[in-house]
């Protein structure tokens, strides 16, 4: 009750919904027009294991265009004619896997054979301080640079199937198998994408993260050594002999309809606050696990993973590389799409964050699989606004569209486990953390899931999420009150002129008091 606010009406951890729990059962593997499976579903279904699927190359705009394509072709300034690209980068990446000891020089020597637009332009100083690191931890670069370069080199054989684009608008999955995603990734690595070098304006896919290692590769730092011992990692693993990668992956891109954002819905919503999980204490990744975990996104997938930034989703991307492929074909998010996830593994375990982050340790994932061999880990991209200034958020546009985001990624069509976050948008992009948790709370009473919400050390925010969550409760309010109170708080902050009056308080102070109060203190 109000005269006893630390009373939490909060769930424990135990009481959310993990993916383990779910009772739903997955059908057979298949194909559609709106999911493209790389691998044989027949010989998958028929327990025949994972073998990629035939297929013609596409050289079109809606697939993305493969170095080893027969319409790939590299022209060059030195000789008048053109060369097919893959001849010329299969002859320097077998040049590197028959060489007796392969340095990075040998590496960036090889790329900028087939990059030849980028001579003097592109560094590959992070990747020399990684050599003189691993030289001094005893790690057998040259031969984890011959590995890569082979794997790299087995991609006419691995995928055969053209890989469409997850294009905005477009709400498709592509499923993929974790060889093919280390294949592909060796082939990022090696720099082989062709058109991807540049995101300039009107260039063909400007609107498309990056996927080549190039920028990763340049500029020493900290935070560069520590990127690459965590993707250097993940190809010791897929390159090793010894350990079998027998999983698939799925990539989805999930659009909500203009009727689910329409402000009205939300004005009309009648959905109550559902189950709420609060800790200072803890992480989306480790005490989330097995939930739908959030990654606090940028709109070009992964954020400034291959280049400086090294935050939540950044992290996030490291210590599970697979998501790196995703940049391949994921165009750039628009206000009501998501990106989910499901199945990659996590290859490290790492401490710290921006500055201080740091690769620990490899990580042996325990997480089981789905009838699709799939990890049992789902991960969801929502990309929240980004605020140059604090103030621009308390305008009912930026909440709607908000709500939407997050919404959009909370809507569930089957039964589906419930959600981990946190302080989302309220890092790099500046969100003010109470408005956010409510924002997502409102998202998560419409889509009927429950929320664990890390604060992140936070202990201010924990106790008054608590608080405000209790408060919701007993009143019984809906999210249509609650957006029409959001109403009212933004008009008083921007009437206010210095946007420091709390959510919290503001809800505390401006609750509408209803009969369902007393009800519930009976
Ligand atoms: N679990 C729970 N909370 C966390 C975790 C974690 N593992 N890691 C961080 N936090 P931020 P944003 C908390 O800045 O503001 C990237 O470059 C921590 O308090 O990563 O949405 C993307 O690519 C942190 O301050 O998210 C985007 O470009 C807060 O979550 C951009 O950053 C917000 O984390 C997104 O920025």
């Amino acid at each position: 009750c109000d005269s006893c606010p630390d009373l939490t009406l909060c769930c424990f951890l135990e009481d959310l919904k993990r993916i383990t729990q779910i009772k739903r059962i997955l059908g057979p593997l298949e194909f559609s027009s709106r999911h493209a499976v790389l691998i044989d579903v027949f010989t998958f279904n028929g327990a025949g294991g994972i073998v990629p699927q035939p297929g013609r190359d596409k050289w079109s705009s809606n697939y993305v265009k493969l170095p080893c394509s027969p319409s790939s072709v590299l022209y060059s300034n030195s000789t008048p004619k053109q060369e097919m690209r893959w001849s010329v980068i299969s002859k320097q990446l077998k040049r590197l896997v028959e060489k007796k000891t392969v340095n990075a020089e040998d590496v960036e020597k090889a790329i900028m054979k087939y990059n030849p637009k980028y001579r003097g332009q592109w560094s590959f100083d992070a990747l020399k301080e990684f050599v003189e690191w691993a030289a001094r931890k005893k790690i057998n670069v040259s031969g984890l640079f011959q590995k890569i370069a082979a794997l790299a080199l087995k991609l006419p054989e691995y995928v055969m199937k053209d890989i469409p684009l997850l294009q905005r608008g477009n709400a498709a999955s592509i499923t993929l198998s974790q060889v093919q995603i280390s294949c592909l990734l060796a082939n990022a690595f090696f720099c082989t994408f062709p058109h991807r070098n540049t995101t300039i304006s009107k260039s063909e896919y400007h609107n498309y993260p990056t996927i080549n290692f190039s920028r990763l590769f340049e500029d020493r730092s900290v935070r560069k050594l520590e990127k690459l011992k965590a993707i250097m990692h993940y190809f010791q693993v897929v390159t090793d002999d010894k350990i079998q990668l027998d999983g698939l992956v799925t990539f989805e891109r999930r659009c909500l309809p203009d009727t689910d954002t329409n402000v009205q819905t939300w004005k009309r919503c009648k959905e109550k606050m559902n189950k709420l999980y609060v800790s200072s204490y803890g992480t989306i990744e480790d005490e989330g696990t097995g939930m739908l975990q959030v990654d606090f996104a940028n709109s070009w997938l992964g954020g400034g993973v291959l280049s400086s930034g090294l935050v939540q989703e950044e992290i996030l991307f490291l210590v599970n590389p697979e998501l790196i492929v995703s940049r391949l074909f994921t165009e750039k998010l628009q206000d009501n799409e998501c990106v989910v996830v499901t199945g990659v593994q996590q290859f490290s375990t790492y401490s710290g964050f921006g500055d201080s982050f740091r690769w620990e340790r490899p990580y042996q994932d325990p997480t089981g699989r789905d009838r699709w061999a799939r990890r049992q880990r789902q991960i969801l991209a929502i990309d929240a606004l980004n605020f140059d200034h604090k103030w621009k958020q308390y305008n009912m546009r930026m909440v709607a569209r908000e709500l939407n985001k997050a919404y959009c990624g909370f809507k569930s069509q089957v039964e589906e486990p419930d959600i981990a976050t946190g302080k989302w948008g309220c890092g790099a992009f500046n969100g003010d953390s109470q408005l956010k948790a409510v924002i997502q709370l409102m998202a998560a009473a419409r889509a009927r899931r429950g929320l664990a919400f890390f604060t992140f050390s936070d202990e201010v925010l924990e106790h008054g999420l608590k608080q405000t969550y209790s408060l919701l409760r007993k009143k019984g309010t809906t999210v249509g009150e609650l957006f029409e109170l959001l109403v009212d708080y933004c008009a008083i902050q921007q009437a206010s002129g210095t946007f420091n009056v709390a959510l919290f308080d503001y809800i505390r102070t401006h609750l509408p008091s209803s009969d369902k109060l007393s009800k519930s203190l009976l």
